[in-house]
């Protein structure tokens, strides 16, 4: 497959949607084909999967269930856009990929990671050619999401919850420094969104 896939990845209220636009037209001013996706979601299958599992109505799902819904989700999708765009050459734009299971349902959950990887070699066989990392202190980022109002299922967890997916995501990247970027998210807007741009051209200066 000739094309590359990019992640956009961190804790809650980090700062991704803000910064996905940005990092979409950076992309996009290269001259390739871009595919912008989000996980749980991206196709018909995979938004009302969304939809199950971050309904705070569905606060019972064992996190077994909610393990296997995120795959389920990210299985369709990587069958019917993400192979296919690259298989095309694009360039894809996830916000959000596996390593949000290996941070939530693993780190978060509790979930044994060899459980989590065997899933990801079945329903994936592929990993982010880069994954950005917005890294933020669990306080700061629940005090942004919870300015912006009602929080999904998820987002209404305990903050060791989230203490524990920063960690993963932290080691993750410690563990994969070549595919990882750590950008610190505390940062005012302007220099998280430079700070990004650098290592979009860093990337592509790399592996044109
Ligand atoms: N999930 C999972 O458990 N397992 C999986 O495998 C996958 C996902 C794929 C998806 O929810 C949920 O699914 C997510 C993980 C789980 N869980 N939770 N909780 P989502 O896609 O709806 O939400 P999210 O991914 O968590 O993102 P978010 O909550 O929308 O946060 P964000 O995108 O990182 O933040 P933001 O909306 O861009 O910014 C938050 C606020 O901060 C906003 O008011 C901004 O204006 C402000 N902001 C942003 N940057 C700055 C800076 N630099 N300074 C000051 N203020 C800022």
């Amino acid at each position: 497959m000739s094309g590359r896939l990019i992640t956009l990845e961190g804790g809650e209220g980090a700062g991704k949607s803000t910064a996905m636009a940005f990092v979409a037209e950076r992309i996009a001013a290269r001259g390739v084909e871009l595919v912008q996706v989000r996980e749980p979601g991206g196709t018909e299958a995979g938004e009302a999967i969304r939809r199950v599992v971050l309904q705070p109505g569905h606060g019972s799902l064992c996190p077994e269930a909610e393990l296997l819904l995120m795959f389920a989700a990210r299985a369709q999708l990587v069958r019917e856009v993400i192979r296919p765009a690259l298989a095309r050459g694009a360039v894809v734009l996830s916000d959000r990929f596996t390593d949000a299971s290996f941070a939530y349902q693993g780190g978060g959950r509790g979930i044994d990671v060899g459980r989590i990887a065997e899933l990801e070699r079945w329903v994936c066989g592929l990993k982010p050619d880069l994954s950005l990392l917005l890294d933020l202190p669990v306080d700061q980022g629940l005090a942004r999401a919870r300015g912006r109002g009602s929080a999904d299922r998820i987002e209404a967890e305990r903050e060791e919850f989230f203490e524990r997916v920063r960690d993963t995501y932290r080691r993750r990247a410690a563990q994969e420094p070549m595919r990882w970027r750590v950008i610190d998210a505390g940062q005012p807007l302007e220099a998280v969104l430079a700070a990004l741009g650098a290592a979009l051209d860093a990337h592509f200066e790399a592996r044109p």
